[in-house]
């Protein structure tokens, strides 16, 4: 009985590490498993085995295997919210949502990542921003964004700016303006003095000059009194 508690100790770790060889990080991995998945919704474990989030998978843009961490959509999930929701996650895999930076922070940790934003106005124009290079610091230094190597897809760098910002939320003001960029702007970014992009701003339909630049915005492309139809923020491992 002794020798058997013993074998079983000795066996925990060793399957636990079987399981994390096989939980996928990404949608990257799951792709990588079974290359004839189909963009959905998944499950991953950005942070470890106990970490289970739901997340929609992009497998077919440029390639496929992108892990998206932010869409919008339809205007369905309010995303003028704290700090904490920001940090966690909130939304709906299957349609708007922020997959949260922890999960973002564990993921740049493990594996080096791209960026890819596209984006849809209300005419049916597409386009996108591709960065060679994304990366996010840990809570302790703000979640500060790193991207670099900037492709341009008729887009046009909006996140140039934001490069090397911490994260802002209206209970918590880190950005470099005296005021508070996610109050006067009703969203949670990467905000400096404020922002260029914007796809975490209040949904609007169009071209709204009413109030200025709360929208869903991506400065260099439609200005800042237009609030695109769709807008999301993707990442993959670099190969
Ligand atoms: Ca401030």
């Amino acid at each position: 009985m002794k020798l058997l508690s013993v074998l079983l100790l000795l066996l925990v770790p060793l399957l636990t590490s079987c399981t994390d060889l096989v939980l996928p990080l990404d949608c990257s991995d799951i792709y990588n498993s079974d290359s004839s998945r189909l963009s959905g919704v998944y499950t991953i474990y950005p942070i470890g085995a106990t970490s289970a989030v739901q997340v929609f998978c992009d497998m077919e843009s440029l390639g496929g295997r992108w892990t998206v961490f932010q869409r919008r959509m339809d205007g369905s999930v309010n995303f003028y919210r704290p700090w904490d929701q920001y940090k966690m996650g909130f939304g709906n895999a299957a349609g708007e949502y922020w997959l949260g930076l922890e999960s973002l922070f564990h993921l740049s940790l493990r594996k080096k990542y791209e960026l890819l934003v596209e984006m849809e106005d209300f005419e049916g124009n597409e386009a996108f921003a591709r960065y060679s290079s994304f990366s996010i610091g840990p809570e302790s230094y703000g979640y500060r964004l790193h991207v670099s190597g900037f492709i341009n897809g008729g887009a046009g760098d909006s996140l140039l700016r934001h490069n090397g910002m911490k994260f802002s939320t209206f209970d918590k003001d880190q950005d470099i303006w005296p005021g508070n960029c996610a109050k006067k702007y009703l969203g949670g970014w990467w905000y400096d003095k404020c922002h260029s992009a914007h796809p975490t701003g209040v949904y609007r339909w169009g071209a709204d000059k009413t109030l200025y630049a709360v929208g869903v915005e991506w400065k260099l492309w439609k200005g800042h009194d237009y609030s695109l139809k769709a807008i999301s923020m993707k990442i993959r491992p670099v190969q």
